[in-house]
């Protein structure tokens, strides 16, 4: 049996906080980067954990490697769970005099500036939010796992800290006092949502990789 995992994502902030959360799984984690051939699948799921089996699903059957893909988001409560799974495409909803404003063009950037354009009108008390991740492994043969851990916490007004990725500068944890890019990837992964997910995984995995 090989002894080899692929992760199935091309977003370099959770590779690398992937890379390091699955070391205790003693398996050589291999990237996309190895199959640049691979084409990207359609993230048509309605849902975090369907995506998550999108993903996987597709890098298996493609590879023959027991693949894991990671679908997250972020909710929050006064958007009514927005921008949930459309949290990597939340500003294509934005106006176009919007994008004109902004000092940057990139996604992150312009996916946290238009969250924080449609919080304007909560205050501090109507910002809770949190961040959701499903997590899915599937065996070549189609077997597959799956879980999910969130991160409650609330929204910023404005961005700080200069770590993390994606919403990390305006997700506020409450319990640690300050953004998830404030924090260390190592105290990033004690707590986040991904890590959650992945603590819940493991509890299946080790009947998962033996059916292998
Ligand atoms: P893959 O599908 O290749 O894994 P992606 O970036 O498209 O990469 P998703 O479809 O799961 O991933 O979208 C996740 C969105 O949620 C994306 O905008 C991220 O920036 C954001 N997100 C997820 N986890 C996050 C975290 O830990 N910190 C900040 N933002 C996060």
């Amino acid at each position: 049996m090989e002894n080899k995992i692929l992760l199935a994502t091309r977003n370099r902030g959770k590779i690398a906080e992937l890379d390091r959360l699955m070391a205790a799984f003693g398996l050589e984690v291999l990237g996309l980067d190895a199959f640049p051939e691979l084409e990207e699948v359609e993230e048509t799921g309605r849902t975090f954990e369907e995506n998550a089996l999108l993903k996987a699903r597709h890098a298996a059957a493609r590879t023959g490697l027991v693949s894991l893909a990671d679908d997250s988001g972020l909710e929050a409560k006064a958007l009514g769970g927005a921008p949930g799974v459309f949290s990597a495409r939340f500003h294509l909803e934005a106006p176009e005099e919007f994008f004109k404003a902004q000092p940057r063009q990139d996604k992150d950037f312009l996916n946290v500036a238009w969250l924080l354009e449609k919080m304007k009108p909560f205050p501090q008390g109507e910002r809770q939010a949190r961040f959701c991740s499903v997590i899915a492994a599937v065996r070549p043969d189609g077997a597959s796992i799956a879980a999910a851990g969130c991160w409650p916490g609330e929204l910023t007004f404005e961005q700080r800290g200069e770590n993390g990725f994606g919403y990390d500068p305006v997700f506020f944890d409450p319990a640690r006092q300050r953004t998830a890019a404030q924090m260390s990837l190592e105290e990033k992964n004690r707590h986040s949502h991904r890590a959650r997910a992945l603590r819940q995984l493991a509890g299946f995995w080790p009947g998962f990789w033996a059916g292998f």
